[in-house]
């Protein structure tokens, strides 16, 4: 395996054999995702392969050092030094070398973020020299320092699954004691599993929020529920919440159907107990009567009342393990996206009827200036006549946009920021797989 890295151009070469001047013929681009152990540190790459007509090909003679495991499954190709902890799709596609015979040579990788959570030291003794003097390989910044995992007696993921709009991300808020992921009134708010870490002196407890379970509409919905599916499995504790003040539905009972294959004990969360419910007793029977549930436990997650004891029950329930993340890691999520999804919120809350939901927010530019850091969105809709929307009278509309999510996000990062939002149209986006796939929204 060969494996270097320029830092000035930001761009990983990850080779799977030496290369001699002439073996690559033919290039090809794909997504890719890297690859991360609990640290943020780089321990492998992810292709997507799935575009690719002749795949099985490619991926039969895609070459392999001993050294690496490689699997391939759904048309992904990974490549590993390490066992990986989560899996960070990049904007820029990868880059691979072709042989004459179809065999996947390698790739390369451009625009990698090293600045702050993927760093490279795990790959370190892999680097190679690039030969080429000009393209000189740069020393890669050290991790600040090493980082320490706690010791808890017991670890595990509880998923966080309901219909939309029930609460799962103010519980989710609400326990871990910070904003971690977006909430609004409006349903399907929630588009990925996002995961927010708790940790205690005895446990780490590693929560997935996920999307509200819906009937998919377009293929964004596909990847929504896609993702509330794929958390039932890995969990080791399932946490259903539902909204006491209504009568279960046909949603409720789908994500029932589906949390009863699972093994792992289920814990039903009625949430919403401070609102009035002159139904309460009738929609307690019907939740109870959904799933073999393991306890049941009311709270408000608007008010944090009950979500201790909650966490308390959660923990009893996990099994025996070491910690995954860092003690003051609270969420896998980087730094741009939660703010991108700072300003979606701000949208979800500000414009009416249907056009938040047509709306996606990607970071363009990210730039510590001397005063404040800037940081430039786009902010995506699906027609003309929503920009206008957006952008309301004047300007008025997207300037309130960015003085309500500004403080937001100087309260994530730490740091004074120079908000620059701009609107753009992409027809049907909801509906186009390169465009979902450039914001990141692909299931692996
Ligand atoms: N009264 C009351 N409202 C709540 C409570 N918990 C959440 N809400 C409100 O319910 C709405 C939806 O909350 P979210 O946390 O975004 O719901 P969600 O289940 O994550 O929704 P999706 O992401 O769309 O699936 C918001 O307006 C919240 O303020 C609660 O305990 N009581
Ligand atoms: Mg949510």
């Amino acid at each position: 395996m060969n494996i270097s890295y320029d830092n000035e151009a930001g761009t990983l070469y990850w080779y799977f054999v030496d290369l001699t001047e002439g073996d690559a013929v033919e290039e090809y681009e794909c997504p890719v995702s890297l690859l991360c152990d609990a640290r943020g540190g780089v321990v492998g790459i992810q292709l997507d392969l799935s575009e690719e007509t002749d795949t099985t090909t490619k991926v039969k003679f895609a070459l392999a050092h001993p050294e690496c495991q490689w699997q391939t499954t759904n048309q992904f190709l990974t490549v590993a030094i390490a066992p990986h902890a989560s899996v960070v799709p990049l904007a820029e596609p990868a880059i691979l070398d072709i042989d004459s015979e179809g065999r996947i040579l390698g790739c390369d990788v451009a625009d990698v973020d090293h600045e702050k959570k993927f760093r490279y030291q795990r790959l370190e003794p892999h680097f190679v020299a690039i030969e080429d003097p000009l393209e000189e390989l740069v020393a890669l910044p050290p991790m600040d320092e090493a980082i320490v995992l706690p010791q808890v007696e017991r670890a595990g993921v509880v998923a966080i699954v309901g219909r939309p709009n029930v609460g799962k991300s103010t519980l989710l808020n609400a326990i871990i004691g910070q904003k971690v992921a977006i909430t609004s009134p409006k349903p399907q708010t929630t588009r990925s599993a996002i995961r927010g870490i708790l940790t205690r002196s005895d446990a780490q407890i590693i929560f997935v929020d996920t999307p509200g379970i819906h009937r998919p509409r377009n293929r964004l919905g596909n990847y929504m529920v896609a993702q509330a599916r794929q958390a039932v499995p890995d969990a080791d504790i399932i946490c259903m919440v539902v909204d006491i003040t209504h009568m279960p539905n046909e949603l409720d009972e789908r994500i029932a159907t589906m949390i009863r294959r699972s093994r792992s004990p289920k814990i039903l969360v009625l949430n919403k107990t401070d609102r009035p419910n002159p139904h309460a007793a009738e929609c307690l029977a019907a939740f109870r009567a959904l799933v073999p549930w393991q306890m049941e436990i009311a709270i408000s997650a608007i008010r944090n009342e009950g979500v201790s004891n909650l966490v308390d029950e959660i923990v009893t329930r996990l099994p025996q393990g070491e910690a995954f993340y860092a003690a003051d890691q609270i969420t896998d999520q980087n730094e741009r996206t939660l703010c991108a999804e700072l300003v979606r919120e701000r949208i979800m809350h500000l414009i009416g009827d249907e056009i938040p939901y047509g709306v996606a927010v990607e970071v363009e530019e990210w730039e510590k200036r001397p005063r404040h850091r800037y940081i430039r969105m786009t902010i995506l809709v699906e027609k003309e006549s929503q920009k206008a929307i957006i952008i309301g009278s004047g300007g008025t509309m997207l300037r309130k946009i960015g003085s309500d999510a500004r403080p937001a996000i100087e309260a994530t990062i730490g740091e004074a920021v120079y908000l620059d939002l701009w609107v753009k149209p992409r027809t049907n986006w909801r509906d186009d797989p390169s465009a979902l796939r450039w914001l990141g929204y692909r299931n692996e």
